[in-house]
């Protein structure tokens, strides 16, 4: 075994017991509270989470895509919305910066987005542009040295701690589609910028969401992430890259999942004996294992095939539409196994349940993946 991969276990390791004897027992607090509790934050830092993805040279762990999905998967056994609040950061609202940024941005941003200090948003989704993401309307203009930037912007998770923000706003002219869009790094407290109140969810409590609007936000030239025109496309790398982490959100909620629902099938007895021991249950455990083991081999393949340096845009969208796919199966199989005790809150399987729907949902439906693995196809064989 190399050096690398000894950190490796051992940060891996430190991560699955820190899910395990901190977040899982803090998840009832985050249900009442609505909010990460600080000493899960803490911890979080402790393990140097939040710079995850960020390069060593800025005080992150500089983790491979590979190590990432390893880490994040030990951390997904509890509640997803754990990950939220380090893993936008780590993802889609650093990744920008850490590939397109200028020496500047770099680092005036990562080392506090490494520590912790700081979190980050990515503003992409709009009121009308959700899936049709180069359909985007906020604008900005170029007055003198400076870019003012005006509209709205949707779904924003964790807008109201972030201290800075993507964002990605038309800069050509109203036809001029993907090409005419352009990145931003808008910090909090620039007059004109305004976070609104959290919204009322399904699931993901503790996890906070919220429209941004944008009123004349006055940003210098150097504010904006990558060259004019290339926003579009450096958000759809941006977005390769995090749907592979999306992906072990998935597989690590499906393995509590698992375990919840054979822990139960062991504990519960009807007719005489454990369900464990009806092959009607066993079917149902033994499905979902299956397709448990076939996303974690997809989503650890993907993002070897990332550490490559290959493409990885088709591989990223099938681990995500797969991988997210079944777990939402593997919850309704685990929550059928509980029986009416599924549907109550006393025990987890409910929460998760209602948490895994939006992983099918967000960073890509299932049904744009679809697409675009399709597209990528469709074009290797020359359409
Ligand atoms: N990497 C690099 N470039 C990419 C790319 C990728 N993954 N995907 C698209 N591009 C480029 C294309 O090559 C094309 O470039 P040219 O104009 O030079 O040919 C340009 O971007 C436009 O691409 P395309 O024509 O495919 O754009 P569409 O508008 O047809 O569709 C989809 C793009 C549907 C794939 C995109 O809008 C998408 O991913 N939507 C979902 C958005 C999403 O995930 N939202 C969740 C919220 S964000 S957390």
């Amino acid at each position: 075994m190399t050096e690398r991969e000894d950190t490796l276990d051992l940060l891996v390791d430190a991560a699955r017991r820190f899910a395990r004897e901190v977040l899982v027992p803090a998840e009832g607090q985050v249900r009442a509270e609505g909010e990460i509790p600080p000493h899960v934050v803490q911890g979080l830092r402790d393990l140097g989470l939040f710079g995850m993805t960020i390069p060593d040279e800025y005080g992150g762990l500089g983790l491979s895509v590979y190590e990432e999905v390893r880490v994040v998967q030990e951390i997904c056994y509890a509640q997803p919305a754990f990950r939220s609040y380090f893993g936008t950061t780590n993802g889609v609202g650093t990744l920008g910066i850490i590939n397109f940024g200028t020496d500047a941005q770099k680092r005036k941003y990562l080392p506090k987005l490494a520590s912790g200090e700081m979190l980050a948003s990515f503003a992409l989704t709009e009121p009308d542009s959700g899936s049709d993401a180069a359909s985007l309307l906020t604008k900005a203009t170029r007055e003198g040295d400076h870019w003012v930037i005006n509209g709205a912007k949707r779904f924003i998770t964790n807008a109201v701690h972030a201290g800075v923000f993507t964002v990605f706003a038309r800069t050509g002219t109203k036809d001029s589609g993907s090409n005419g869009i352009s990145a931003f790094l808008v910090d909090r407290g620039t007059p004109g910028l305004t976070i609104a109140k959290p919204y009322e969810k399904m699931g993901f409590d503790g996890s906070h969401e919220s429209d941004v609007t944008f009123d004349g936000v006055r940003l210098p030239a150097s504010a904006m992430l990558g060259p004019e025109g290339t926003g579009f496309k450096n958000a759809m790398k941006s977005l390769d890259h995090a749907r592979i982490h999306m992906a072990a959100v998935a597989v690590g909620v499906s393995r509590r999942l698992l375990d919840e629902g054979t822990k139960y099938a062991v504990e519960r007895k009807q007719f005489g004996q454990p369900i464990g021991k009806f092959q009607m249950i066993q079917a149902m455990l033994a499905e979902s294992q299956a397709e448990y083991l076939a996303a974690k081999a997809l989503v650890e393949q993907s993002a070897r095939d990332r550490d490559a340096g290959r493409k990885t845009t088709m591989e990223a969208a099938c681990s995500k539409y797969f991988a997210t796919e079944a777990a939402g199966r593997i919850a309704d199989r685990m929550l059928q196994i509980h029986g009416g005790n599924g549907y109550i809150k006393e025990y987890p399987i409910e929460r998760l349940y209602r948490d895994v729907r939006l992983l099918r949902i967000y960073e890509g439906t299932s049904q744009i993946l679809q697409i675009i693995t399709a597209r990528e196809m469709l074009r290797e064989a020359g359409l």
